[in-house]
């Protein structure tokens, strides 16, 4: 089996014991990073997602998956992020209140680390106060960012966004993201930018804060 495939399927049926050894090796084959996670990892988070809206696994099986692909990410991480030189300023990310996903919100914090800023990463199921009382506390900060993946947390998202938004901070841009944002959502919400993936939230990122 071709090693991409072996990659998809750790990921699927939750490997975590071999995978860390799969993906070195496919690095070793030669194999690009970006593709190994966006092909392999990202694809095989997608099959997981729709076995479980069909009922096929149910919520142990989709966290092994997530374990699975965490421990993937670790190996690919020195190959996903050119370390930057001069720090373009400081991001504060967290996924919303009501929100555990973070695989995501992971993915966005190495890119935008790797595209120069310095990131606090407030993890998951963060409340309104403390993204307002992170914020209070640096007042240097560029960035705002919110990830959100489920429908039923979207409310939360624009929650958190209006409170930031109209708390009288200023000095930063608030961007959202997450599977299922639009940019017309985010419009809706008064975010200052919105992405559909980790890249290009380092490129929305750096575009925000130049
Ligand atoms: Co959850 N889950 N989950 N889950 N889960 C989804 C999201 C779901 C679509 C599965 C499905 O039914 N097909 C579904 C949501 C349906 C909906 O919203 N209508 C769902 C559900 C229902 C649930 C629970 C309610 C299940 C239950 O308990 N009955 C529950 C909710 C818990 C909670 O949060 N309160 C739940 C729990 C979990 C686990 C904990 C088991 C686990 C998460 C583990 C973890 O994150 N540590 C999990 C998983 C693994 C998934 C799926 C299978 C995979 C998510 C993932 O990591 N994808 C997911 C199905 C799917 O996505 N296909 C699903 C890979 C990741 C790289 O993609 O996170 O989309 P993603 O991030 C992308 C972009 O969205 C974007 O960039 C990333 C990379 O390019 N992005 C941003 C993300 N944040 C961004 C921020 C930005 C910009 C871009 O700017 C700031």
């Amino acid at each position: 089996m071709a090693k991409m495939e072996e990659i998809f399927q750790a990921v699927e049926n939750g490997k975590v014991k071999i995978i860390a050894e799969l993906v070195e090796s496919g690095l070793a084959e030669g194999l690009d990073p970006l593709q190994i996670l966006n092909e392999a990892m990202i694809g095989a988070m997608g099959v997981v997602g729709t076995k479980f809206q069909n009922s096929e696994i149910f919520v142990p099986e989709m966290l092994i998956a997530a374990k699975t692909m965490k421990k993937g990410v670790e190996i690919l991480k020195p190959k996903l992020g050119a370390s930057a030189t001069t720090s373009r300023g400081l991001c504060i990310i967290g996924t919303v209140y009501g929100d555990l996903h973070d695989i995501g919100k992971n993915l966005v914090t190495l890119m935008i680390e790797s595209a120069g800023f310095e990131v606090i990463d407030l993890g998951v199921d963060v409340a309104i106060e403390t993204f307002i009382n992170t914020i209070k506390e640096h007042p240097d900060v560029k960035l705002v960012a919110l990830s959100c993946l489920l429908t039923t947390t979207m409310p939360a998202l624009q929650t958190t966004a209006e409170a930031i938004k109209q708390s009288g901070l200023s000095g930063f841009k608030v961007i959202v993201g997450g599977a299922p944002i639009t940019q017309e959502f985010a419009d809706r919400i008064g975010a200052d930018g919105y992405s559909p993936d980790a890249a290009s939230a380092a490129d929305l990122a750096k575009r925000l804060t130049a």
